[in-house]
């Protein structure tokens, strides 16, 4: 079977939530030479993006959507490893976290997991994580960045509580903010004062390393 029907089969497994049937093809296409990257932007996330396409038509329901999901994760799981095998020094702590009422987790284990990857250590504070809680870890952590994820309009309103808290308890001089997720934009970004917006993984690992690649 060549390459371009291994992926259109992970896909369609994704799609129908087959996890078990994911997993399984992800480690073969593995084995047969694909990369991990590829099997990414070719299968994983476009099949993710027909699901969203087809819940927002209602011609899929939310029971269909949490099941693509796991499937997701059980690609993720297989690509986990590979993505963030690195052998670069370690370079200073990113502590991330979907915000506050946001329960949607796969961007933004992406971008951790691609962060790891480039290097740094990362503090993953999972979903639902209220303002103050971001700025404690960070604290702990003696993290330099707070990386946050939106998947909701109605959600991404609590990254400027965020940001606020982080000038009001006086420790803007010293503590960054990168927001994304895929409602944003630049200028949201912007307008609430966050250090940085992405739009994908990828640019994210940039743009972390643009703020603070050469922290300790
Ligand atoms: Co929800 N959901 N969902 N959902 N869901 C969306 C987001 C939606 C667009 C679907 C739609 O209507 N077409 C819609 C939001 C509409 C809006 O706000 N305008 C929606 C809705 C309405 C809801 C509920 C309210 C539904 C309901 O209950 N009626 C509910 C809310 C629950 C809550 O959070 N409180 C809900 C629930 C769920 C599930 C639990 C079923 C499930 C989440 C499972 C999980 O994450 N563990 C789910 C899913 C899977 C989706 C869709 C289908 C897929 C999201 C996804 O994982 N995409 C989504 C539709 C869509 O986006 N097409 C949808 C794949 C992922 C790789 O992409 O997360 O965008 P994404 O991440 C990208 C970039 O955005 C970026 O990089 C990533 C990859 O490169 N990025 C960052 C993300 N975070 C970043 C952070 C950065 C930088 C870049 O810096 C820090």
């Amino acid at each position: 079977m060549n390459r371009d029907a291994r992926m259109e089969l992970i896909s369609d497994g994704l799609q129908a939530g087959r996890h078990e049937e994911v997993r399984r093809l992800v480690e073969e296409i593995l084995a047969a030479g694909a990369a991990p990257e590829a099997v990414l932007d070719q299968a994983l996330i476009p099949a993710m993006g027909v699901v969203g396409d087809r819940f927002r038509a209602g011609e899929i329901f939310l029971p269909e959507v949490l099941i693509a999901a796991r499937a997701m994760h059980a690609g993720l799981d297989v690509l986990k490893p590979l993505l963030a095998a690195s052998d670069t020094p370690r370079r200073g702590t990113v502590v991330i976290g979907t915000v506050r009422g946001d329960l949607h987790d796969i961007g933004k284990n992406l971008v951790a997991i691609m962060l790891e990857g480039a290097g740094f250590e990362v503090v993953d504070l999972g979903t639902d994580v209220a303002p103050d809680a971001f700025i404690d870890a960070a604290e702990r952590a003696g993290a330099p960045l707070i990386a946050m994820s939106a998947l909701l309009t109605t959600t991404m309103t609590e990254m400027q509580n965020v940001v606020t808290r982080v000038h009001e308890r006086g420790l803007d001089a010293t503590l960054k903010t990168i927001v994304g997720g895929a409602p944003l934009t630049a200028a949201f970004a912007a307008k609430i004062g966050a250090d940085a917006w992405a739009p994908d993984a990828p640019t994210a690992v940039e743009e972390v390393v643009r703020l603070i690649g050469a922290a300790g």
